[in-house]
């Protein structure tokens, strides 16, 4: 069965002396609702790791499927590991507060970016990518088209 990899790309500041840390709850969600379709899914949460450490850990995951998540803070690195993963799985989801509100500056460096809550767009878009089907049906989601060789946004609304 086709294997997912959700990353959190925050890397807490070694300087940072708060004793709070937030887990990433979006993520973990999406985790659960897959799972319980009977998916693999494991979450790369990057809070405490250094940069290089999880760029290889991602690539040496080596899952079809990657799902990353992104707010403004963390685009930059949302970016860079959408860029190393490239060529090295089947279909990069972007997904988040800030992808949800900036879609179209994702759609360069992922294949699709969810709208809003990912769990069901995500089994969506699992079933859209194992029956090898367009994207065209699923909900709530923006991505390329390629229509002649012109780069075209396609936006499915959810609402
Ligand atoms: C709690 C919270 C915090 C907490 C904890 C954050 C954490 N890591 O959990 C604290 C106080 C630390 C915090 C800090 C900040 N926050 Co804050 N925070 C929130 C808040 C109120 C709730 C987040 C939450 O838990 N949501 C519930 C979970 C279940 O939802 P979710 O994470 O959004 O995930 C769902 C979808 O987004 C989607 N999804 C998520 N990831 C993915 C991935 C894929 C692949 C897919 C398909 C879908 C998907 O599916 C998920 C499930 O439905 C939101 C506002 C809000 N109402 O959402 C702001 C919010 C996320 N924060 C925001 C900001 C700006 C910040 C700060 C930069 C503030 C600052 N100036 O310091 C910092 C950044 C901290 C950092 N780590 O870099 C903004 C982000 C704006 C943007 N467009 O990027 C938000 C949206 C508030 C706002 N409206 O401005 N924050």
């Amino acid at each position: 069965m086709t294997s997912v990899l959700l990353i959190y790309p925050y890397f807490n500041n070694p300087h940072n002396r708060s004793s709070f840390r937030f887990p990433p709850l979006g993520l973990g969600y999406i985790a659960a609702s897959l799972r319980n379709a009977g998916y693999d899914v494991d979450i790369l949460d990057c809070t405490f790791m250094k940069r290089e450490e999880a760029l290889k850990k991602a690539k040496l995951a080596g899952a079809d499927v990657v799902g990353i998540y992104s707010i403004v803070t963390m685009r930059n690195d949302s970016i860079l590991f959408a860029r190393h993963l490239r060529d090295s799985c089947g279909l990069l989801i972007a997904g988040g507060p800030l992808p949800s509100c900036d879609p179209v500056s994702f759609v360069n460096d992922f294949d699709v970016v969810v709208k809003g809550e990912g769990e069901h767009a995500m089994l969506e878009l699992l079933g859209a990518y194992e029956s090898g089907n367009d994207l065209q049906s699923v909900q709530g989601i923006v991505y390329r088209k390629r229509d002649n060789d012109r780069a075209k946004f396609s936006q499915n609304h959810a609402y």
